[in-house]
């Protein structure tokens, strides 16, 4: 029967059909996608943090306007992701403990600090960037409500992206002082942003199976490059540097080469000892434990409606 129902698994994915909550799957599908979405979730959630560090400087209404409704779209992916995990039957509380003791990842690139205003406009042009070169083809993968949540996502992702490099562009036609700012947020976010991609692909333990299964529907080497070759142009469209020597066009292979990433750091950063590792946990804590008592009024209020309407 099992083998009956693995090869139909095997054919719906063979045909780029979606598997569906309802269907038959195999365990290490169900557990590899728990994996990843509960991570992609806990990123969005953790992401909201360095940016929002900002909401109260803003230099202007537009300007804090804009990024307080880019925070809420954040936290918006959090919860369509949370809820795509709950399709495969995890629970969400246990994800949230897990991720605030440590068991669970979130991506290293919100263990940075964001240092000043430029920050702003860095994470949107590099880091959502990044993010939009790999979550665009997720919107193929083979899982159903992943999929259809990443359409919405990538979307919100690429408004997010555009005000990133319209506030970049708007420091650049200013004063030296943010033409500077700007190139010192450049220097301090391009590493982690090709980071964000992962592991090498030798390095990658998940990439194979994740591949076959067609969860992943490119390797994240492939992305790094596809990222980088996007992001050159823009950079000189904007004027400013990329901190890497190396960083040149490379016509035989038709791709820019570039330096070697500091896999070291990555490790550290993954492992929990970046530079606000311990700050982004514990602040995400306290935030799940100072809003019990909405979720105990929520859970009081459902319960009272289910009441009603079953006296009705
Ligand atoms: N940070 O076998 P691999 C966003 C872990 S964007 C931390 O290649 P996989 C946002 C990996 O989990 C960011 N950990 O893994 C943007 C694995 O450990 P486990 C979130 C990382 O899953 C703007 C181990 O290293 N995006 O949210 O095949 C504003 C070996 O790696 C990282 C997503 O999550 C990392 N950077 O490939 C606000 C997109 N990279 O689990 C928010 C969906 C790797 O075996 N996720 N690790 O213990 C993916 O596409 C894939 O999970 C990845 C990694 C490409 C990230």
């Amino acid at each position: 029967m099992d083998a009956e129902r693995e090869r139909e698994f095997d054919r719906v994915v063979a045909a780029e059909q979606r598997v569906e909550p309802r269907d038959w799957m195999p365990d290490g599908y169900r557990k590899t996608l728990i994996r990843q979405i509960a991570q992609h979730a806990h990123s969005e959630i953790i992401g909201m943090q360095p940016e929002a560090n900002w909401i109260s400087r803003a230099p202007s209404l537009r300007r804090k306007a804009i990024l307080l409704a880019k925070v809420q779209d954040e936290a918006g992916h959090g919860l369509y992701l949370y809820a795509a995990t709950e399709t495969l039957g995890a629970d969400r509380e246990d994800l949230t403990t897990r991720l605030v003791q440590g068991r669970q990842k979130y991506s290293s690139i919100f263990n940075y600090p964001t240092l000043t205003f430029a920050d702003v406009g860095v994470i949107g042009w590099l880091v959502d960037g990044a993010a939009i070169c790999n979550q665009v083809p997720l919107c193929r993968t083979s899982y159903g409500p992943y999929a259809r949540a990443m359409i919405r996502v990538c979307k919100e992702e690429s408004f997010h992206q555009r005000q990133g490099y319209e506030l970049l562009m708007t420091m650049m036609r200013g004063t030296e002082a943010q033409r500077r700012m700007v190139q010192d947020a450049v220097d301090r976010w391009w590493w982690p942003s090709l980071m964000m991609f992962g592991p090498p692909d030798d390095a990658s333990s998940n990439t194979e199976r994740s591949m076959a299964w067609r969860i992943k529907r490119h390797t994240n080497d492939e992305l790094r490059q596809k990222f980088v070759d996007m992001t050159v142009p823009q950079a000189e469209a904007l004027g400013v540097t990329l901190p890497d020597p190396e960083l040149r066009w490379n016509p035989e292979r038709g791709h820019h080469d570039f330096g070697q990433i500091d896999w070291d750091e990555f490790w550290r950063v993954v492992g929990g000892d970046g530079p606000c590792n311990r700050q982004r946990v514990d602040h995400r804590r306290a935030a799940h434990e100072n809003g019990a008592w909405v979720r105990e009024a929520a859970a009081a209020y459902a319960a009272k409606q289910a009441r009603q309407e079953g006296a009705a």
